[in-house]
């Protein structure tokens, strides 16, 4: 069937045609039709599922092998209504969500007959009127399962389910769901990127296996009142994480309503290079599970959205009907779609928050001492599996102004792969850490994508280069693209690492053609390293290594638009090891010039660079001699300068402890609001001596802070990561006074038992096992 390519390519270009000429109407909730219908468990089953193990009523998805007709008619109300995209009935048909229901090996076949069914009833309404032709949109769900959240109490590192595993399962839904023809995939109701970014990855393997354009909607989900969403990130930083896919549209569904989601969706209007959808809830539902928002009020209030020009896109989710869709068509009416925003090309980073390298942005420290083999301290903690404490360390490079940290478990002893892979799992749970985007550090291919499948933000991948040839560099590259990450390229091809300035431009132009030109990076997510080797080794050769560096990277900034650099800046001082003084002034002094010669970022011990001007006349001058190679004597000068100034280092950051001089109520309060555990057990032993009994402890002080924690978190001060960790803390100080309390009891008490429950397979699975985490604790 030779036509098939071609009427696909069609209708994608009618699609791209009709977005640009109208605002389109997205349809309504499809599980609010279907519990209209009452249908009962043999609707679900069909001929085929008779004889099937186990309920399967309100496996939805089933349905479009064992009720076609009750979803045809649905579409058909909606495009009825108005509805210009109709979303195929497969929120939750993917192999993960299925295996609750032991139907994983219907998993294609539903697709395809869900996009199927949808194609035919959308087929049949642009026939009746040509000048509006109507699309089907492959809806994507996010599962039942996060990749960014342990859903294990004791084990913040454990997650229930893998990238890969994600992937593959997305890869199986996309494929039928595109065969079966499916205008647009829909990635919608995103809690968490990382979900969202195994299902883009999916896609976009798909789409560059099939040589075909897939168009791309993807929606996520604010879904408290910090206006984050439920793994943490701020708006921003999702739009940077998922930007990669090239969406057609961006937007956000479900969730909290229409009225609350105004200041998002113009926030989105505002950043997104790409179209901007939105199709809420019908409101929060009530304590029935009903929606009460009527038709009117959200056509009034996605109406308003539309006069501010902020929407290409417009529709329903969870608890809205035809009716709904009907008024929200006549409030849109001819209205002009949104014109998208046409943001520079700029770096653009994501941890929790956004990182945006401006034209105006110095420089950026990137923390260097997560590494087992840049920190003894570091190496030390995993290589005795003190995973807890070596959160520290990164703690103290964001607090001491880390703006990424470079991660890197690179040590012969140790399985770096499952290392990388935990502690960026922990970081995950630590909000004060994983605000800022990550920069994955290895030698090894296996390492560097083992993390990126952890980063739920948009990191770096440190590094590729030319060593084993073009191939291997290029097939890296898509990978890293395909991953939304940017990268680290050194100056290293098949003949070696570069030290010469020459060399180090010959391979950075080479490198810099081949991602533009062949495997699409743009030149923004691309960042140079031109090598810093140490200089003063006693090695003539060595002595114009930090000249080669800083002109490099001059030459770089002029001759490879777009593109950054950076560079290891301690690795510089190598031969003053063991001197901090002398390695300091070092460090500050090479920045200095290597910053007016356009350095973009730097790996370096954050909050050890002294100011430029602090240093010591003498030292800095004799630091410049060496680094600017300016006399033959410079390393011999700074060698003896060094031995007198040894030991002298220059401390810039001191541990704020203020809140440790407070009393202990206080201190208790701090220790919850902030999530810092370290002290948690000292402070509830003090309580224990002013207080008559350790329920007084846990009803008083402890209480009195979780409460503050409700207050932030309903105000949306906090979000829900920071909240998971006050819980921790909070399980901490009760498991050590449960000894105690059990000693005042004589006898077992009653705990009493706490049923929770939701739709099997389903996304709110999720929020059920969240309440269970903090419940626990
Ligand atoms: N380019 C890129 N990535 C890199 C480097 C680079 N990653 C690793 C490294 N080089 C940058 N990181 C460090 C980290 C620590 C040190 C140097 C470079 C360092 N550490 C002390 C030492 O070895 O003397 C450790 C002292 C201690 O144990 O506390 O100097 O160039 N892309």
């Amino acid at each position: 069937m030779p036509n098939i390519q071609t009427e696909r390519a069609g209708r994608t270009e009618l699609l791209r045609g009709e977005m640009e000429r109208r605002i389109l109407i997205i349809d309504g909730a499809m599980g609010t039709m279907l519990q209209r219908l009452d249908l009962d468990e043999s609707s679900y089953r069909g001929d085929i599922l008779r004889d099937h193990p186990g309920s399967l009523l309100g496996n939805h998805d089933l349905l479009s092998l064992t009720s076609p007709d009750a979803l045809a008619g649905i579409h058909r109300a909606y495009l009825e209504a108005g509805a210009d995209l109709i979303e195929t009935n497969t929120f939750n048909a993917q192999a993960v969500s299925q295996a609750d229901y032991d139907t994983v090996e219907l998993v294609r076949e539903m697709n395809l007959a869900a996009a199927r069914i949808a194609r035919e009833v959308a087929d049949e309404f642009t026939a009746a009127d040509p000048d509006r032709p109507r699309f089907v949109l492959g809806s994507i769900g996010p599962t039942n399962r996060t990749a960014s959240l342990s859903p294990d109490v004791e084990n913040p590192a454990f997650r229930a389910i893998t990238f890969d595993e994600l992937e593959a399962a997305y890869r199986e839904q996309a494929e039928a769901l595109w065969d079966g023809g499916a205008d647009m995939l829909l990635v919608e109701t995103i809690f968490d990127t990382l979900n969202a970014k195994a299902a883009l990855a999916a896609i976009l393997a798909l789409s560059d296996e099939r040589g075909e354009e897939i168009p791309l909607m993807i929606s996520g989900t604010i879904t408290d009142r910090s206006g984050r969403t439920l793994s943490g990130q701020t708006l921003e930083a999702f739009w940077y994480s998922v930007r990669h896919a090239r969406p057609w549209f961006v937007g956000l569904n479900c969730a909290l309503g229409a009225d609350d989601l105004a200041p998002y969706v113009a926030e989105l209007a505002r950043l997104a290079d790409t179209r901007v959808s939105c199709h809420p809830n019908a409101g929060l539902p009530n304590e029935f599970g009903e929606y009460d928002e009527t038709p009117e009020h959200m056509a009034g209030v996605l109406g308003e959205f539309v006069d501010r020009g902020l929407l290409n896109a417009v529709g329903g989710c969870c608890g809205t009907t035809p009716e709904h869709i009907r008024a929200i068509r006549e409030r849109v009416g001819d209205a002009p779609p949104r014109t998208p925003a046409e943001p520079e090309a700029l770096p653009r980073l994501a941890g929790l928050e956004p990182l945006v390298i401006r034209p105006d942005t110095l420089f950026v420290n990137v923390g260097e001492r997560t590494n087992v083999t840049g920190s003894a301290r570091f190496r030390a903690l995993i290589k005795e599996d003190r995973y807890e404490e070596a959160l520290e360390v990164a703690r103290d490079q964001v607090a001491n102004g880390a703006q990424l940290i470079d991660v890197n478990m690179d040590e012969g002893l140790l399985d770096a792969e499952a290392a990388m892979t935990r502690f960026l799992n922990l970081i995950a749970s630590e909000p004060d850490i994983a605000r800022v985007p990550v920069v994955v550090d290895s030698s090894r291919w296996e390492v560097l994508e083992a993390g990126l499948k952890c980063l739920q933000g948009k990191a770096v991948v440190n590094s590729i280069s030319l060593k084993e040839g073009e191939e291997v560099f290029l097939e890296q590259a898509r990978t890293i693209r395909r991953l939304g990450a940017g990268m680290i390229v050194m100056a290293f091809d098949e003949e070696g690492q570069a030290d010469t300035v020459e060399r180090k431009l010959e391979i950075c132009s080479r490198a810099y053609r081949l991602l533009t030109d062949e495997a699409g990076v743009p030149p923004e997510d691309i960042v140079f390293d031109p090598n810093v080797f140490a200089v003063a080794t006693g090695i003539v050769e060595h002595e114009l290594y930090g000249v080669a560096f800083i002109e490099a990277v001059r030459e770089i900034k002029r001759t490879l638009p777009g593109a950054l650099t950076s560079g290891g800046i301690s690795n510089v001082s190598f031969a003053f090891r063991g001197n901090e003084a002398v390695r300091e002034a070092m460090h500050t002094v090479f920045l200095y010039h290597a910053i007016e010669a356009g350095l973009d970022m730097g790996i370096v011990n954050a909050g050890r660079l002294p100011v430029y001007d602090d240093i010591a006349p003498e030292l800095r001058e004799a630091a410049e001699d060496v680094l600017l190679a300016r006399r033959p004597d410079a390393t011999e000068r700074l060698t003896e300068l060094a031995s007198r100034v040894r030991g002298q280092g220059v401390r810039t950051t001191a541990d704020d402890g203020a809140w440790r001089e407070a009393d202990v109520e206080t201190r208790l309060s701090h220790a919850l609001v902030e999530g810092i555990v370290e002290h948690i057990e000292a402070d509830v032993e003090e309580a224990r001596k002013l207080y008559e009994s350790p329920l007084e402890i846990i009803e008083g002080p402890l209480m009195a802070g979780m409460s503050r924690v409700g207050d932030l978190f309903g105000s949306g001060r906090m979000f829900l990561p920071q909240v998971v960790k006050s819980a921790r803390v909070m399980k901490k100080a009760v498991a050590y006074l449960v000894p105690f309390l059990e000693a005042e009891k004589s006898g077992a008490t009653d705990k009493g038992t706490v049923l929770m429950a939701t739709v099997k397979g389903d996304v709110h699975d999720i929020g059920k096992n969240i309440v269970g985490v903090v419940l626990q604790c």
